[in-house]
């Protein structure tokens, strides 16, 4: 892909790719640049869960062979600015329950006129990038119930959907429970009428083949991908 990630899919628009990425919690630079996991179309770097920090990013991204997104551990403007200066092609928002609260990561992501972000000597600066996606979460009740006010928010890319905290937050005993899925279509269609791109995490396959619809999908993180990996060489064993 010649045009930056970002570039790409916001031309794309909706409907104009289906992206299948892997989501990190664990792998080194060095797995990284060394696992084949170019296989995927994008990678995402979780900061909120898992094993990975803000400080692996920049070594991640000068050896991954695809795109990185990178979700935060939160909505600190601070944490937000350290995260875009490492030159991630997009930030995965969690937990958005509010069109304040993205009005909120629409400024900390953007220098002034738009925003209030601080600008300094950064990687991203250094290499020219464009400006990243930004892709706010919707994984709660609220969130769901706030999810038109969000979309229409300007300045954000896309609606990133955590169904493992909506099973939760909506009191479902799983992410393919009925009510989960229909809530996830409801906020990839939602997002479309937005003019809005969607994305998922889905952790497994099964529900990964039931959203063709979204323009990005999470199919399963480098630990369950490590886990199969084993489990096909030795079998099941004790765990
Ligand atoms: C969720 O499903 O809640 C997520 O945040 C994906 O990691
Ligand atoms: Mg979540």
């Amino acid at each position: 892909m010649t045009t930056p990630f970002a570039s790409h899919l916001r031309i794309a628009g909706v409907g104009g790719v289906h992206l299948r990425g892997l989501w990190l919690t664990c792998l080194t630079p060095y797995a990284v640049e060394l696992a084949g996991v170019g296989a995927a179309d994008w990678l995402g770097v979780d900061l909120q869960h898992g094993d990975l920090t803000a400080e692996e990013l920049s070594p991640l991204l000068r050896v991954s062979p695809v795109p990185v997104l990178a979700r935060l551990a939160g909505h600190d403007p601070s944490h937000i600015a350290r995260v875009l200066d490492t030159g991630v092609d997009g930030i995965i928002v969690p937990a958005v329950e509010s069109a304040d609260q993205a009005m909120a990561l629409v400024s900390a992501s953007n220098p002034p006129p738009v925003g209030a972000r601080s600008t300094g000597v950064s990687r991203a600066g250094v290499l020219g990038n464009p400006q990243p996606l930004l892709l706010p979460m919707v994984e709660t009740a609220s969130g769901l119930a706030a999810l038109e006010e969000i979309a229409g928010v300007a300045g954000i890319d896309g609606i990133f959907v955590g169904p493992y905290d909506l099973a939760l937050s909506l009191g479902e005993p799983s992410v393919v429970a009925p009510a989960v899925v229909t809530a996830i279509e409801s906020v990839i269609t939602t997002a479309h009428r937005h003019e809005r791109i969607a994305g998922v995490f889905a952790g497994n396959t099964e529900l990964a083949a039931r959203l063709p619809a979204a323009e990005l999908v999470a199919v399963d993180t480098d630990l369950a991908a490590l886990r199969a990996g084993i489990r096909h060489l030795f079998g099941p064993g004790q765990s």
